[in-house]
């Protein structure tokens, strides 16, 4: 009663299933050109993901493949978080100051005062050399879009409600979105492609209801005019904004995913619903309850053999190996 060693093609020759193809998937999720060249302990400025108008500063406590765990310097692990090595979301020691973009720094530096070189010194640490940042290299589209533009956009934390929004950054192709009058925690990055930016009027035209400022005096009668002439500011060019073309992801395609309830995980996965921007990815062997949705242009959603070439442990589905874990245990 031998047990084979588990496989791809043997499982998708048995599931009578395909693997997504390759072509699907955008840069960032597909096989990567080069290693994961993080060592455990460099520090680095990246995004918070639950709090992504912020950049910090983080440690690399974890290195699994092609993937690091990334820890916020003086904060409780449970914040800690797994990226992978090309993120955009990581950039080197000195960036934010170079962008003008705020730090947040490690507990208990005080503002003025921190200093990379001085710091990485009193901890011992040392500063992730800057080759290592693929998100540098990115090559840069010029845009239409400016800082300070407006725009309607979708509050992805409120996905029922399309906004009335301002372009607060640019950074290479990158755009971050603020929703007007509020904090800066409904703000999120996306491209020019996002699905969840219009350009103003779409709502009049759509005959949708455009969620107005907060405390907007007079939101029956908000105009688009009036207010950008009240706040001297521009609308973002109707044709800076680029549609997204159909995704060609179908249901049935395998494919390996993060498990969102333990992030270190990675398995085996089958797209069980789509829609125009997103896929419902299931778990191979373990209940629906664990199915979740994703953007189709989610950084945690890989080609089947991505563990594989990039030396990640894969969870099997479920009953098919001893070693397999069930999702979030
Ligand atoms: N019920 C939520 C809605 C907040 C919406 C914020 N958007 C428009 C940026 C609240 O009042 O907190």
């Amino acid at each position: 009663n031998k047990k084979r060693a588990w496989s791809w093609p043997a499982y998708l020759e048995e599931e009578r299933a395909v693997a997504a193809p390759v072509k699907l998937y955008k840069e960032h999720q597909s096989f990567p050109q080069s290693r994961n060249s993080f060592k455990v302990g460099m520090k680095l400025e990246g995004l918070d993901p639950s709090h992504p108008s912020l950049f910090c500063v983080l440690s690399v406590a974890e290195i699994q493949g092609y993937r690091v765990r990334l820890h916020f310097d003086g904060y409780p692990e449970c914040y800690d978080f797994w990226a992978n090595a090309d993120s955009w979301d990581m950039k080197p020691a000195g960036w934010c100051e170079k962008n003008g973009h705020k730090l947040l720094l490690p507990k208990g530096c005080k503002d003025g005062e921190f200093n990379w070189s001085m710091y990485v010194k009193n901890c011992r640490g040392q500063l992730a050399p800057k080759h290592l940042f693929k998100s540098l290299n990115t090559s840069v589209t010029p845009s239409g879009f400016r800082a300070g533009m407006k725009l309607e956009a979708v509050d992805r934390k409120n996905p029922s409600l399309i906004c009335v929004a301002t372009i607060a950054a640019v950074v290479d192709n990158r755009l971050l979105i603020h929703f007007d009058n509020w904090d800066d925690t409904y703000d999120y990055w996306c491209d020019a492609s996002s699905p969840y930016i219009h350009p103003v009027g779409f709502c009049e035209e759509a005959e949708l209801t455009l969620t107005t400022p907060a405390e907007y005096k007079h939101p029956k009668s908000f105009s688009w005019e009036k207010y950008l002439e009240e706040t001297g500011t521009q609308a973002a060019p109707a044709r800076a904004f680029k549609p997204r073309p159909p995704h060609g992801f179908q249901i049935g395609m395998k494919v390996e995913a993060v498990d969102k309830r333990n992030p270190m995980l990675i398995r085996v996965a089958t797209i069980v619903d789509t829609e125009d921007h997103r896929l419902k990815i299931h778990f191979d062997g373990w209940s629906s309850e664990y199915d979740y949705w994703v953007e189709t242009d989610c950084p945690d959603l890989h080609p089947v053999g991505w563990c594989q070439k990039t030396g990640h442990p894969l969870q099997y589905p479920n009953g098919s190996s001893d070693l397999s874990t069930a999702p979030g245990q």
